[in-house]
């Protein structure tokens, strides 16, 4: 039997995962704290970290021992008071999350989209053609396509109005900075919270969404009994917190995949079915929601390492998914392989409940620009914007060229 480790062995880094330097380039750190050990302490924060696949993959399965009711970012909602009233999904435990996670599940579920496909596709196509007709070959992917398409399909589906929807990306910025400690980029934002928190909230009231979408849907479940009026805004939220970013920059990093890998752009043109797993591939490769913090319940041993009750333990979902004792050549984005099983949308009952949603935002957009652009690549630097969480774009210029 080996001894459980004791606390001096305990591999320890001062890297701050959230300075500058790791956010516009994370793997050199993924990499060293993959290799430091199943278990390192990060002493700026007093946390403990995960970044190898196994831990982090089995961390996410076990709710009962790693909760986020205390929050999924570094302060400790027991301690500290949260930003705004926790989110009644990705903050909360079981019994609590479960009846709002049925809700949204059901509503978001692939059969319950069916509905929109034709109408995204629709507005794909048209999308595309008009860029391409008045941007030519060579713009921004990220302003063009990436940010545009979201913007366009998903405040609709939802069922909010058209004024202010130029709040959702920066208030989803500022929730994603949040998780994180409060360093400049929280700084940054805190003009704006009281504004667009206020402007997130109208939205989410029954009078302020249309008839017959997502938020709608959400109210008729309190009608019914599944949820309470009380909750039905706040399920609304969560929306609006987590719907646009996050599909924003996913379809950046895909966008990005493509410029940076023209076979793989080849591959897709000539298997136009395989839209569906190009967006699984290219969530695995950039992971675009980078980390999520858990808190031990109780003194649990990861590894043979003791964590005490309380600790925050900080889960590095991009490290895990470019683990090599779990992926084969795992910097390569590599339409040929089978991504299922990565950690981009969590695992376990947070397991992303708008990943449906994402999915066929990718496949209706990544179709109709592969029915119209034989070859892409970057026609400059691609610039980062720094977020706490989110594995972010400012813009990316690409060059392409129409097809045959
Ligand atoms: C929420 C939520 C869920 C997932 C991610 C997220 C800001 C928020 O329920 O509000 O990030």
């Amino acid at each position: 039997m080996l001894e459980p480790t004791t606390a001096a062995a305990l591999p320890t880094s001062d890297a701050d995962p959230f300075a500058p330097e790791h956010l516009r380039n994370p793997e050199p750190l993924h990499r060293a704290l993959r290799e430091a050990g199943p278990v390192v302490r990060l002493s700026r924060y007093h946390v403990h970290a995960l970044a190898r696949y196994e831990e982090v993959h089995a961390a996410l399965g076990d709710w009962q021992t790693f909760q986020s009711g205390a929050g999924v970012g570094l302060a400790n909602f027991h301690h500290e008071k949260p930003w705004r009233q926790p989110s009644l999904l990705l903050e909360a435990d079981p019994p609590h999350h479960d009846a709002p996670r049925r809700v949204l599940r059901e509503i978001l579920a692939p059969s319950a989209l069916r509905r929109l496909r034709e109408t995204w596709q629709a507005v794909a196509e048209d999308l595309v053609d008009t860029v391409l007709a008045e941007q030519g070959t060579e713009f921004d992917a990220f302003d063009a396509l990436a940010s545009a398409f979201p913007l366009r399909v998903f405040p609709d589906a939802v069922g909010i109005g058209p004024d202010g929807r130029d709040n959702l990306l920066p208030y989803g910025n500022m929730a994603f900075n949040a998780f994180g400690p409060r360093n400049d980029l929280v700084a940054a934002d805190a003009g704006r919270v009281a504004e667009l928190s206020g402007w997130v909230n109208t939205r989410c009231a029954r009078e302020a969404l249309g008839e017959d979408g997502f938020g709608a849907r959400i109210w008729a479940a309190a009608d019914r009994g599944e949820l309470t009026h009380e909750q039905a805004p706040l399920v609304v939220r969560s929306l609006l917190t987590a719907g646009v970013d996050t599909t924003v920059h996913g379809l950046a990093a895909t966008l990005y995949a493509f410029a940076t890998h023209p076979d793989q752009w080849q591959r897709l043109r000539e298997r136009p079915e395989s839209a569906r797993v190009v967006f699984d591939e290219a969530v695995r490769w950039q992971s675009p929601v980078q980390t999520f913090f858990r808190t031990a319940t109780t003194d649990v041993t990861i590894a043979g390492v003791r964590i005490s009750e309380g600790t925050k333990i900080l889960m590095f979902l991009g490290a895990a998914n470019r683990d090599p004792d779990r992926w084969t050549d795992p910097d390569r984005f590599d339409l040929g392989r089978d991504p299922s099983g990565h950690v981009g949308f969590g695992m376990g009952i947070h397991q992303c409940v708008g990943q449906h949603v994402a999915r066929l935002e990718a496949e209706t957009l990544m179709t109709a620009l592969a029915r119209r652009v034989g070859h892409i690549e970057l026609a400059g630097e691609p610039r980062r914007h720094l977020n706490n969480t989110l594995r972010s774009w400012a813009s990316l210029p690409i060059r392409i060229r129409r097809a045959a």
